[in-house]
């Protein structure tokens, strides 16, 4: 059973070669505390998709979690839901993830089914959507991949349906990406993180989480076909992006 507050230390003894991230075993036992100590306004995001489901999730539809990792977002979803006869679909590829994500969601019990999938976001079929996140998981995806996947979200959501993208970004100016990006090494140090951790973890991400400024995100929704679209929430680096397709 997962323990959502096992602290992350899998960076804090020097290791020999630093390997390409990986949403492995050793990452999910600490997912929890890992995230929230690494995300700067990752609880509000949260809150935020909760009160956006609420307002925006249609009856007979479907609402999908990809990159959904322990299901932090669907069981937000799932808390605020009012529509009726609606289905939540979290996926996720790292099997590790999935089946833990499945023991966790079994603590909580409600009437709306949440459907666990192994596979990637790029290959599933999005359909009768009213509610889409991708909650700090576009940026793992192949840059060449993301316009495709956007766009396959466009078309799948039905009118009035909302896109909810949260990224860690960068921004174009170098003196402005060094202060933020000094203050979110100083928010890393303030949850406990050492400098050893936090340098190799840093290697480990490296051509893993692509990064992109906030003008690339909302340039893809528009030429998905999104007209309104704009960040809602904003900590340092990291952003949350709402995208609502015309009725
Ligand atoms: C949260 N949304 O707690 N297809 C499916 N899943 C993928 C892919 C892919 N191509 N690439 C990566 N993932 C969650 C947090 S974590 C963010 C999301 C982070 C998955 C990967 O296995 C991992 O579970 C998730 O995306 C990213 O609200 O760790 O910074």
């Amino acid at each position: 059973m997962i323990n959502p507050t096992k602290k992350d230390q899998i960076y804090a003894e020097t290791h020999e070669a630093i390997a390409a991230f990986q949403f492995d075993e050793s990452v999910v036992a600490v997912f929890p505390d890992m995230i929230q100590r690494s995300v700067p306004g990752y609880q509000t995001i949260l809150t935020g998709i909760g009160e956006l489901t609420r307002e925006y999730a249609q009856d007979y539809s479907n609402l999908y979690d990809l990159g959904c990792s322990l299901g932090a977002a669907s069981l937000t979803m799932r808390r605020s839901l009012k529509a009726k006869n609606s289905q939540i679909i979290a996926v996720d590829n790292s099997e590790a993830m999935i089946e833990r994500a499945k023991e966790y969601i079994q603590a909580y019990h409600s009437k709306v089914p949440i459907a666990f999938k192994k596979a990637d976001i790029c290959d599933i079929r999005i359909e009768n959507a009213s509610v889409v996140v991708i909650n700090f998981t576009l940026q793992f995806i192949d840059p060449k991949q993301r316009d495709a996947l956007i766009n396959k979200v466009y078309r799948g959501l039905k009118p009035g349906g909302i896109l909810i993208v949260s990224e860690k970004l960068h921004f174009d100016n170098k003196a402005v990406q060094d202060a933020i990006e000094h203050m979110h090494l100083q928010f890393k140090r303030a949850n406990g993180y050492s400098e050893l951790e936090i340098s190799q973890k840093r290697s480990s991400l490296e051509n893993v989480l692509i990064t992109e400024t906030d003008q690339q995100h909302l340039n893809r929704f528009q030429q998905a076909g999104f007209i309104n679209s704009s960040i809602w929430f904003q900590a340092y680096n990291f952003a949350s992006f709402l995208a609502i397709k015309q009725r």
